[in-house]
């Protein structure tokens, strides 16, 4: 798998601290908005060359890097316990980090969020939450299955970033694999059958409903594209076997990554696809806590 890792020194860090500190007054952040952060076009240049060449190579399309783990960024003194209950998308609720991700986020392409996904906010909170325990979203605590960021919807973010706050007090692992390896390695016939619209998901009523069939592999806005979600399931004898050995080949190629406090991971969501560890969250402030920034199309 293509996953690229550096490390920031203490002196990039803090400059790169210097300059979001500064910038991050709640006179013009909210956190459910980094567009008002306008100011921080300018200071791309505050990153680390090593730090904008590393993000030039994961924009490179289908020879790019699958991943990149950015380390060693300082989460400021003083970062409150981590919630329990629901995030409040407020100015003032920022912890300090926000400007970091809309600076990383600055050299990938315009910040995207839902209205039916955190009051439209454009960083995310993540951490368990009580009544989530057993969902599939990322608040959940059980395993998280494999997934592309919200898959098959027009406007699937083209990469992810997920900055770790706070690790919790027992390792929790994100799970990483691209599919582009195993896709490419597959028979021919196989990959028609990815290119058909022939996967979907089950519907959740009395009547065995199910969506509408859509292709794993589709080309989007010139793009090459791969969506999965360890749900997914096929119409077909030939649509289920194919995704029976790609659910094999995930277990098989999936790697571990414990994002510790200061990790910032850059996700492909092209091609790549991402899980996270069961855990056991203690709902006393001390959990694990991640912001998320979904990056859009350019074009
Ligand atoms: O908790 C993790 O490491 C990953 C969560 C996740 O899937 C996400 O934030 O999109
Ligand atoms: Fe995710």
């Amino acid at each position: 798998m293509s996953l690229n890792c550096l490390t920031l020194t203490d002196a990039e860090s803090a400059t790169i601290q210097a300059i979001i500190g500064k910038k991050s007054s709640p006179a013009f952040f909210g956190a459910r908005s980094c567009d008002r952060m306008p100011e921080l076009d300018n200071c791309v240049e505050a990153l680390p060359t090593r730090v904008r060449e590393a993000i030039a190579e994961i924009r490179m399309g289908e020879s790019g890097t699958g991943a990149l783990m950015i380390a060693g960024f300082r989460i400021p003194h003083g970062l409150p316990d981590t919630p329990t209950g629901i995030y409040e998308y407020i100015d003032g609720s920022e912890v300090g980090t926000e400007g970091y991700l809309c600076l990383l986020s600055r050299l990938l392409g315009p910040a995207i969020s839902f209205e039916d996904w955190h009051g439209g906010a454009k960083i995310q909170n993540l951490y368990p939450l009580p009544d989530r325990r057993n969902v599939q979203c990322a608040a959940n605590c059980v395993y998280l299955e494999m997934h592309t960021e919200t898959a098959f919807r027009p406007n699937t973010p083209y990469f992810l970033i997920l900055l770790c706050l706070r690790e919790g007090r027992e390792p929790v692992y994100t799970i990483l694999c691209d599919l582009r390896e195993i896709v490419n390695a597959m028979a021919p016939e196989a990959k028609k059958v990815l290119g058909s619209p022939s996967f979907c998901f089950a519907i959740k009523d009395d009547h065995g409903g199910r969506t509408e069939p859509k292709p794993i592999e589709t080309l989007h806005s010139g793009h090459r594209r791969l969506n999965y979600a360890e749900a997914l399931m096929g119409i077909d004898e030939p649509s289920r076997e194919v995704l029976a050995e790609l659910r094999h080949q995930i277990q098989k190629k999936a790697r571990l990554l414990q994002l510790k406090a200061g990790d910032a991971m850059i996700i492909n969501n092209l091609y790549m696809v991402h899980g996270r560890t069961a855990f056991e969250p203690r709902f006393d402030g001390t959990d694990r806590w991640l912001q998320r920034l979904l990056v859009g199309s350019n074009a």
